[in-house]
C-alpha cells in the first residue's frame, strides 16, 4: 500500500510536471508568437493610442481665466491684437458676466461677477475679454469646434482676426454697438471653426479676445464663456 502510494504520488507529479512543462512550453510559444508579430501588434497599439491623444483635444476649457474690462470705456480695436497689454485688467474665472444666478446647463453659473457701472439702467454696452492658449502639433488638428455660452452678442478675435460672431449687426462695433436681438437667457451655441482658425492659430501662444455686447442699456443680464475642442470625438 505505501508502495503503491508513493507510486501514485510519484506519477501525480510528472503528471504535473508534464503539464507544467507543456504550459510553461505553451506560454513561451506564445510569447514567442507575440513577440515575432509584436512590431505589428506595437505599431497597431501606438496608433490607436496616438489616436486617443489626439482626439477632444481642450485647446480652451471651460472655467478658463479671463482678463476683463468693466469699466465703460471705449477700447477702439487695439485690445484685440496679440500685442495689447491687459496686465491692468481684472481676472476671473469663466463663466464672468451678471447677476451671480445666471447659468447655462452647459456651462453652470457665473463664477466671476463684473460689473456694469453706477447705474443699472445705463449699463456698460460693451464689456472685453482677453485670454490666451498654447498650441502644439497644429497640422493634427484636423477640426476644431467652439462652444459657447453667450448673452448678449459677441464678436470673437483670435489673433486679432475675428473668427465667430454671434447675435451682432453686420459690419464693424464699437462701445456703443448693441446687440441684433435679445437674449432672454444666455444662449449656448456651437460652432465649427475648423476654417475660422486656419490660418490664425499658430503653434505656440495665442491670444483670444471677446467683446461682449448688451442688447440695451437696462438689460439685466451678461454672460460670457466659450471653450474650444480639436478633434471631437468621431471627426478623426
Ligand atoms: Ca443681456
Amino acid at each position: 500500500m505505501h508502495k503503491r502510494g508513493k507510486a501514485k504520488r510519484f506519477a501525480i507529479l510528472m503528471t504535473v510536471l508534464v503539464a507544467f512543462a507543456a504550459s510553461f512550453s505553451g506560454s513561451s510559444t506564445q510569447a514567442d508568437a507575440g513577440f515575432s508579430l509584436g512590431g505589428t501588434s506595437a505599431e497597431v497599439h501606438d496608433q490607436s493610442l496616438t489616436r486617443s491623444e489626439l482626439t477632444n483635444i481642450q485647446l480652451l476649457h471651460p472655467n478658463s481665466t479671463w482678463r476683463y474690462l468693466d469699466n465703460g470705456s471705449n477700447q477702439g480695436t487695439a485690445w484685440r491684437t496679440t500685442e495689447f497689454n491687459d496686465s491692468a485688467w481684472s481676472g476671473g474665472m469663466a463663466p464672468l458676466g451678471y447677476p451671480v444666478f445666471k447659468t447655462t446647463s452647459l456651462f453652470g453659473g457665473i463664477r466671476k461677477t463684473i460689473s456694469y457701472g453706477a447705474n443699472s439702467s445705463m449699463k456698460h454696452r460693451t464689456s472685453y475679454f482677453r485670454t490666451a492658449i498654447n498650441v502644439s502639433d497644429l497640422a493634427d488638428y484636423t477640426q476644431i469646434i467652439g462652444t459657447f455660452g453667450m448673452d448678449d452678442g459677441v464678436i470673437l478675435y483670435v489673433n486679432g482676426q475675428e473668427v465667430y460672431r454671434y447675435n451682432m449687426p453686420e459690419g464693424e462695433a464699437n462701445d456703443q454697438t448693441l446687440s441684433s436681438a435679445t437674449v432672454e437667457d444666455p444662449a449656448t451655441e456651437t460652432a465649427d471653426l475648423t476654417q475660422a482658425l486656419k490660418g490664425v492659430l499658430h503653434e505656440g501662444v495665442n491670444s483670444f479676445a471677446a467683446e461682449v455686447h448688451q442688447r440695451s442699456d437696462n438689460s439685466s443680464d451678461l454672460y460670457w464663456e466659450m471653450q474650444l475642442i480639436a478633434n471631437p470625438a468621431g471627426s478623426i
